[in-house]
């Protein structure tokens, strides 16, 4: 036991050095995204520690002792029981599933195109092709291997690919969405924070897919305007 609680203290210390950029959410899109994650792991530690409870203490009572000859009784058929194990699952995937349902739906790639008011999203024509990024802005600006985008704005990516299957990922500010050949794919990004984040494609494509990265830099609505009349 005393190794294990080393063990596991050790595994902390470490871990707390890492920084896991899909837990470090920049954008409301990826907070929704991480919530996601914590709250199914929550579930699943709650799940486990009481398996671990339970088991430990009956292994702990049925050991096998000088002198103990308690033995398990056999149970055939316990109908509380049977009920109470049914319905915790359904419950628990119940919970599990509201949020999942309502963040799904929300950040749909087909979603973004019909709600919202046009004039407060900035809409950023992003295609893929192997092995690099092109960004069209409204104005017809074109980057290539950075994206500029503003931070106050929300931001609608419409994502194309010109061969195959891409994956468009920036793990601060939102997890991977498939950048496809023969159907648009739209991203929509609200409340970003300043910084520069990096992208890539997730998705393997070829030869060079590690070189299909880019760099996003999130600056202010005045620093965007700015910069698309450059
Ligand atoms: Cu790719």
């Amino acid at each position: 036991m005393k190794q294990i609680i080393y063990l596991f203290s050790l595994m902390g210390v470490f871990l707390s050095g890492c920084h896991i950029r899909v837990l470090n959410p920049k954008s409301d899109t990826a907070e929704a995204q991480s919530f996601l994650i914590y709250f199914s792991f929550g579930i699943m530690i709650l799940v486990l520690l009481t398996v671990f409870f339970l088991l430990s203490r009956l292994v702990r009572k049925y050991r096998n002792r000088t002198g103990n000859h308690q033995a398990l009784k056999h149970e055939k058929g316990n109908k509380k029981l049977e009920i109470v194990w049914t319905i915790i699952p359904v419950l628990l995937l119940t919970i599990l599933a509201i949020p999942t349902v309502i963040v799904t739906y929300n950040q749909s790639p087909n979603q973004a195109d019909q709600s919202g008011d046009r004039r407060e999203e900035v809409h950023i024509n992003v295609t893929a092709e192997q092995y690099q990024w092109t960004f069209i802005y409204e104005n017809g600006k074109t980057t290539s291997g950075e994206l500029y985008l503003p931070s106050d704005k929300t931001i609608v990516l419409h994502l194309r690919s010109k061969d195959v299957i891409h994956s468009f990922w920036v793990p601060s500010i939102g997890g991977k969405v498939d950048v496809l050949p023969h159907k648009e794919n739209t991203m929509k990004l609200e409340n970003i924070e300043s910084g520069v984040y990096q992208g890539k494609c997730a998705e393997f494509c070829g030869t060079n897919h590690t070189d299909m990265r880019f760099t996003t830099r999130v600056i202010s609505s005045k620093q965007f305007l700015d910069w698309l009349d450059e």
